[in-house]
C-alpha cells in the first residue's frame, strides 16, 4: 500500500517483538528490542542516518483502545530519552484511513509525543485478529551511544463489552503531503514555509482532540473550514533555540463539550507553518495533524477496498515551489 516515508540506513527488524495481555490492568503490552542506537548528534535529521524496525502482529483482544504509555530503557536498566526516537507508528491492515486510500495510522509516537489516555468514556474499536504492523525509526539525537534498548509500549483498553458503551472514535490523519507512491516529505525553503492542503469531509463527526506530528522548526498545524475562513482548531509548538519541538500540545475537546463538529461534504484545509532561520532549504519535512473523531455513524467510513481519496489539491510544494514565510 503506502510507500516508504522514509529510507533507512540499517534495518532491525531481526530483533524479537513479544505481545501480551495484561487483563487485570487492561492493558496490551508491546516489548520490542534490544537495540543499540549509535550517537547521530550532529546529523540533522537525515533519513539515511536512521535505523528502522518493522514487524507485524495480530490485535490480541477484542478492545476500545484509550491510550498508551511508552518507556525506553537500555540494558542496564535505566530509562533512556525518547530523543533516540524518530516515530514509533502502528498501522492497522483491517481498517483504512478516512481521507486516503491507505492502511489505518492507530497511533503515531514522535520524539515529542508525551503518553496519551483518553478518558474510558471514549474508546477506538480494535477487533481480536486485526492485522497491525508495527514500525519505529530510530534516531538517536542525544550524544551518547546507547546499547541493548528495550520499548515497551501499553497500550490501555476498555473490555469491548463495557457498560455503558464508551463513544466510539477513529483516528482521523490529515498530513500536508501523504499520497500513495510518493513521499510525504517536503522541503522547508531559507526563511520558513506556510503551506496548505484541502479536503471534503467524507462523513460527518466530532473532534474530540487532536496533536501534531512535526519535524524541527515545525511552528503550526492548524485546520480551517474553507467556506467560513474560521480557524476551526490551531495547535503550536515550543521550540528551543536549535529548532527542536520542545512541546507539541495535545488538545481534547470532548471531555467538557461535545468536540468540534465537522460535516460530510464540507471543505477543510489545514494550514502548517515552519520556521527555517537557517539559511539553508531543510529537507525531509513532516506535518500532520492526528486527529480523534467520534464518527456520527460508524457504518459511513469507508471500506477497506474503497479508493476514494478526499483530498483535493497535493498539499505541500515539491522542492523549489515553496512559498517563502516572513515574521
Ligand atoms: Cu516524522
Amino acid at each position: 500500500m503506502a510507500a516508504p516515508t522514509l529510507v533507512a540506513q540499517e534495518d532491525l527488524s531481526s530483533a524479537p517483538l513479544t505481545v501480551r495481555v495484561d487483563s487485570a490492568r487492561h492493558e496490551v503490552v508491546l516489548t520490542a528490542g534490544p537495540f543499540d542506537l549509535p550517537s547521530m548528534a550532529g546529523h540533522g535529521h537525515d533519513p539515511s542516518m536512521m535505523a528502522e524496525y518493522t514487524q507485524r502482529f495480530e490485535w490480541p483482544v477484542e478492545a476500545m483502545g484509550r491510550g498508551f504509555t511508552l518507556e525506553l530503557r537500555d540494558a542496564s536498566g535505566q530509562k533512556v530519552s525518547q530523543r533516540v526516537l524518530h516515530h514509533l507508528q502502528i498501522a492497522n491492515n483491517s481498517r483504512r484511513q478516512l481521507l486516503l486510500p491507505l492502511r489505518e495510522r492507530v497511533m503515531a509516537i514522535g520524539r515529542e509525543t508525551r503518553n496519551i489516555m483518553l478518558p474510558n468514556t471514549i474508546g477506538m474499536p480494535l477487533a481480536r485478529g486485526s492485522r497491525m504492523r508495527l514500525n519505529i525509526m530510530w534516531h538517536n539525537e542525544t550524544p551518547r551511544d546507547v546499547q541493548g534498548v528495550t520499548a515497551t509500549l501499553r497500550i490501555r483498553y476498555s473490555p469491548a463489552n463495557l457498560l455503558p458503551a464508551p463513544t466510539t472514535v477513529l483516528p482521523m490523519s490529515i498530513d500536508l503531503a501523504d499520497a500513495q507512491g510518493k513521499t510525504n516529505t517536503f522541503t522547508i525553503p531559507p526563511g520558513g514555509l506556510r503551506a496548505t492542503r484541502e479536503f471534503i469531509m467524507p462523513v460527518d463527526g466530532r473532534l474530540l482532540g487532536a496533536s501534531g506530528h512535526m519535524h524541527d522548526w515545525g511552528q503550526s498545524v492548524a485546520l480551517e473550514d474553507v467556506s467560513t475562513g474560521k480557524t476551526v482548531l490551531s495547535i503550536t509548538t515550543t521550540l528551543d533555540s536549535v529548532g527542536r519541538i520542545r512541546n507539541m500540545p495535545v488538545k481534547l475537546y470532548g471531555i467538557a463539550g461535545r468536540g468540534i463538529r465537522l460535516h460530510a461534504g464540507r471543505h477543510y484545509r489545514l494550514v502548517a507553518t515552519y520556521l527555517n532561520p537557517t539559511g539553508e532549504p531543510l529537507e525531509g519535512g513532516m506535518a500532520h495533524l492526528n486527529a480523534i473523531l467520534a464518527p456520527s455513524d460508524l457504518r459511513q467510513w469507508p471500506a477497506l477496498a474503497d479508493q476514494a481519496v478526499a483530498y483535493v489539491d497535493d498539499g505541500a510544494p515539491a522542492a523549489g515551489e515553496a512559498t517563502p514565510h516572513s515574521h
